[in-house]
């Protein structure tokens, strides 16, 4: 079995490794009282996706989570990245909240601090409650307000508790890959959308900061995805074509939180989209924030294309891919490293809030040999190690993920867990993945 190049003595003192998940991706939203979400409503729309499944059962992790913080624990992990569904605390988004929903956050919250490991919660990880998504959703400025509500709600029941919270995984998704690209819910192609969507998934972020400010929560982050964009090739049209896709993707959402402005190339195209007053919302976007998590897993060939703005377009790229079809390119992650810490967040810690692959695992005699998901640990935490050498303040690394689960529009197929689950028994199955890292973390 390969194993995984470090210990924890290459990494800074105190520096976190831990385990990342998402609810409606692992729980089973048919348990336990949830409100139907927008997730549910696109799984069931035909052609969205996969085979049409969709997060009603999913891991169960609803009623298994005791022995799912087993295997975090026994890997020696220190931390465990979860998050909250709105839906699941408050099945209409708004008003009467649903006790079942809160009870087992924080059954869940003290299962970890029994075994010793810190709760990083996101509360927002991308299932919409659908009477909001029905007004709306994140096109509607009101959602700020609502999320605030609901911070107030979950965190005034576990965010005692909590080692750190992140108002919402990667802006993008939500923004731009739902309602300008339709790839996840709910679906849309539609610059208007987008860019409303843009704007206001940050002022709930930064209202939700608030919120949690407010309750005397500590430990605040924003949390971001990124991709590297590469210009096809050395032509002039390709390196503004993958200026633009950089702008959209890794610079908009990162410039509204940490500089209060919005790149100029995107403006130029969204700006006539935005709700009237958008300027004034930076002073709330703005709120400060004591740490900045990284997601980090490929980057994109960009070329440009025909047809109206952004006018650009993937291309396959040359590199190693991984089962998404993603290329491995962990120089990606060093760059975004040192970039996000001189451009963005100068001496603020840095954490890669998720890093991993999928792989077509197959479970044979009780084992799953994944030596191509170990070699990608490893070339990307020579990465962060780097980086940290180098004076950037990366403290944290979490594995997306620790299970098998449900990939959004790849539907259960696409294998991203250090821990293989069966999608009918649903019986768990550490792979070897997971067995090096706990011989790297626990030594
Ligand atoms: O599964 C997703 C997760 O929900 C958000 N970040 C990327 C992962 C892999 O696609």
């Amino acid at each position: 079995m390969t194993k995984i190049d470090f210990t924890r003595a290459d990494f800074p003192e105190n520096f976190l490794f831990g385990a990342a998940t998402s609810s409606y991706q692992i729980e089973g939203h048919g348990f336990g009282g949830a409100g139907p979400t927008h997730w549910d409503s696109f799984a069931a729309t035909p052609g969205n996706v996969v085979r049409a499944e969709h997060g009603l059962r999913a891991c169960d992790h609803y009623h298994r989570f005791e022995e799912d913080l087993d295997l975090i624990k026994a890997a020696g992990f220190d931390a465990y990245r979860f998050s909250t569904s709105w839906a699941r605390v408050m099945p209409e988004g708004r008003g009467e909240p649903n006790p079942e929903g809160l009870d087992f956050y924080d059954r869940l919250t003290d299962a970890m601090l029994e075994r010793g490991l810190k709760p990083c919660v996101t509360l927002y990880h991308w299932e919409l409650p659908q009477p909001l998504a029905d007004m709306g959703g994140w096109r509607n400025r009101d959602i700020a307000g609502w999320f605030g509500d609901f911070a107030e709600v979950i965190m005034g029941r576990i965010g005692d508790r909590m080692h750190s919270a992140a108002p919402v995984n990667e802006p993008w998704c939500v923004a731009w890959l739902s309602h300008f690209q339709g790839h996840h819910a709910p679906g849309l192609r539609d610059i208007r959308a987008a860019a409303r969507a843009m704007h206001n998934v940050l002022l709930a972020h930064g209202t939700a900061t608030q919120v949690m400010r407010g309750l005397g929560m500590q430990n605040l982050g924003a949390i971001f995805n990124f991709e590297w964009a590469q210009p096809v090739d050395d032509s002039a049209a390709a390196q503004d074509a993958a200026a633009l896709y950089d702008a959209i993707y890794n610079r908009f959402l990162l410039g509204g939180v940490f500089k209060g402005e919005y790149p100029a190339e995107v403006l130029a195209a969204l700006e006539p989209h935005l709700p009237e007053g958008w300027q004034d919302d930076f002073p709330v976007i703005q709120s400060p924030v004591d740490w900045c998590g990284l997601n980090y897993y490929t980057r994109k060939v960009i070329a440009p294309c025909d047809g109206p703005w952004p006018a650009h377009e993937e291309v396959d790229g040359p590199l190693p891919k991984t089962q998404m079809g993603w290329e491995i390119y962990p120089d990606g992650l060093y760059k975004f490293l040192h970039r996000t810490a001189a451009e963005y967040t100068g001496d603020l810690p840095l954490l890669i809030t998720e890093n991993g692959m999928a792989n077509p695992d197959v479970l044979q005699n009780g084992a799953v040999a994944d030596p191509a998901r170990i070699a990608y640990i490893n070339a990307h935490l020579a990465k962060v190690k780097q980086a940290a050498d180098e004076g950037v303040p990366v403290a944290g690394y979490f594995l997306w993920s620790l299970l098998d689960n449900y990939e959004w529009a790849l539907g259960y197929e696409k294998r991203f867990g250090l821990v293989h689950v069966d999608f009918e028994s649903l019986q768990r199955t550490p792979k070897d993945s997971y067995k090096a890292l706990m011989f790297a973390l626990t030594r």
